[in-house]
């Protein structure tokens, strides 16, 4: 490893011994604000699972990068400590893409709830699918709108009592592996409670 200039946040500037090993980063490391969560759900394994990768596939905070659109999921940046950018709902795919695509030597996270990816960002996630860039995306999928207090989304199931489903949804929810499968994307992956796409080959 050639001398360079480390930045943490615990330790302040690091410059680093040439050929010495740089060790893991730790949870401690990685963390940044406290999650203002509500005791149970379950994006908080989400997190967890991030702390985990990072620690043990030795990535750095220089070389991570995670975008986020808006909804309690979309808070994800705030909790990590690494480059972060929270954006518009629905938008991050898109705001991510430049990212992507201008820094492919950043692994690159993007967070999002089941009505920012699927609803108001549906249209970005077929073209972000499709046109298969390198990115992580984790849409952490709870069936409703969360942070606006509980309103029917795309893969809220059928009979489900919301804000605006006062009788119970009546739409046939979205599959979002068939979706995606069909888009194009080129790993697609689900897990309880969380639906994972990753687009590339990474990390
Ligand atoms: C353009 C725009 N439309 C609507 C909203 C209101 N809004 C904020 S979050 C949200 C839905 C979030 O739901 P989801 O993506 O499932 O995330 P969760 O909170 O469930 O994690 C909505 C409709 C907004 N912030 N911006
Ligand atoms: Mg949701």
């Amino acid at each position: 490893m050639s001398e360079a200039t480390i930045q943490t946040p615990q330790r302040g500037n690091i410059t680093s011994v040439p050929g010495a090993e740089r060790k893991p980063l730790t949870k401690k490391e990685i963390s940044a604000d406290h999650p203002t969560w509500c005791p149970g759900c379950g994006d908080f394994s989400v997190l967890a699972l991030y702390f985990k990768l990072i620690e043990k596939r030795k990535m750095w905070h220089e070389k991570v990068a995670t975008v986020a659109g808006i909804g309690c999921s979309s808070r994800f940046p705030y909790f990590v400590q690494a480059h972060g950018a929270h954006f518009l709902h629905g938008r991050a795919l898109p705001f991510a893409s430049g990212v992507s695509l201008t820094r492919p030597d950043l692994h690159l996270f993007v967070f999002g709830g089941d009505g920012d990816a699927f609803s108001i960002g549906g249209n970005h996630l077929n073209h972000t699918a499709r046109k298969n860039i390198k990115m992580t995306y984790v849409v952490m999928d709870n069936w409703v709108y969360g942070l606006t207090k509980k309103q029917t989304s795309p893969t809220s199931p059928l009979g489900f009592k919301s804000k605006t489903d006062g009788w119970g949804a009546i739409d046939q929810p979205i599959n979002p592996m068939k979706q995606l499968i069909s888009a194009g994307a080129s790993f697609v992956a689900r897990a309880i409670p969380m639906t994972a796409l990753v687009s590339s080959t990474v990390p």
